[in-house]
């Protein structure tokens, strides 16, 4: 296996400083001689990070937030990265409803955690970004998911991700489902007080959960990590 570690910091200032050309090329080469896509994932978060602390101090507007947004995205567009993640897709492990909740648009983490979700089998209903709770509870009626799959990157999004689980208790659908939320910035009391059944800051540590209880015939014996 090739060592990634010179390019690894390149890769991460070329997305830090927005260069779109040079990301491209190098994550494209990284992907051709065999770096691992969730690895080459990990350093794109990573330069995300930097450029997040860039606009936190000015430095940064919110065009550059979106420039960075359409890098990211190009990457996980790759052919490589779309291969890899739809190669063992055959929709049979489970049903997942997912969707960003209300009041937030970013999506580049939802549709990371959906592909690795489909590499594990799964049949994804992506509800998109901005979803209100309404269509969250209409969604469980209609397709009778296994799990219900909540992001939302904002710290604002904590009280709307409690309005989802409660619009699902409401409509008597809570018991029906497992349900994991997912953002950077949760943490063991957001959960607590979301009442889902599992968080995950990581992608892939999200799809494992997911993947785990449907192991368990849809949830018996597998807790969450609450
Ligand atoms: C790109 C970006 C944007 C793009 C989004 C493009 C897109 N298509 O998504 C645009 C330009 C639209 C944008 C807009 C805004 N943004 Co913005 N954005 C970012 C940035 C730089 C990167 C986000 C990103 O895609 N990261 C990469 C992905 C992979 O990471 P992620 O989304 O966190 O996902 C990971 C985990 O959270 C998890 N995950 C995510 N969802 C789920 C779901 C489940 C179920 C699971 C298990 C896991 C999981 O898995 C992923 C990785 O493994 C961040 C900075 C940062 N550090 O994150 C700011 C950031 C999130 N934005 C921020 C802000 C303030 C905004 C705006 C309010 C700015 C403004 N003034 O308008 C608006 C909000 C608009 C809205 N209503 O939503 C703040 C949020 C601060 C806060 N406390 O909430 C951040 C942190 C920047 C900062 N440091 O200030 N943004």
């Amino acid at each position: 296996m090739k060592d990634f570690s010179e390019m690894k910091e390149l890769l991460v200032r070329n997305v830090e400083q927005l260069d779109e050309e040079n990301s491209l090329r190098l994550a494209k080469k990284a992907l051709v001689e065999g770096i691992d896509p969730i690895y080459l994932l990990d350093l794109m978060n990573e330069g995300m990070k930097r450029v997040g602390k860039l606009y936190d101090c000015k430095n940064y507007y919110i065009a550059d937030l979106i420039m960075s947004g359409l890098i990211f995205r190009e990457v996980l567009e790759l052919e490589e990265m779309t291969d890899f993640f739809h190669g063992t897709y055959d929709k049979k492990t489970g049903k997942v409803v997912i969707g960003t909740v209300k009041g937030d648009i970013h999506d580049i983490g939802k549709d990371i955690f959906k592909y690795m979700l489909e590499a594990y089998g799964f049949e994804v209903i992506d509800l998109g970004v901005d979803v209100a709770r309404e269509l969250f509870v209409k969604s469980v009626e209609k397709h009778n998911p296994d799990i219900v799959a909540l992001s939302g990157v904002l710290t604002s999004t904590v009280d709307e991700m409690k309005e989802v689980v409660k619009s699902l208790q409401e409509a008597h659908l809570r018991d029906n489902v497992k349900i994991i939320i997912g953002a950077n910035h949760l943490t063991q009391d957001a959960f607590r007080f979301i009442g889902a059944d599992s968080f995950a800051t990581d992608a892939s540590v999200g799809a494992k959960w997911c993947w785990e209880w449907m192991k368990a015939d849809n949830g018996q014996g597998v807790e969450g990590n609450g």
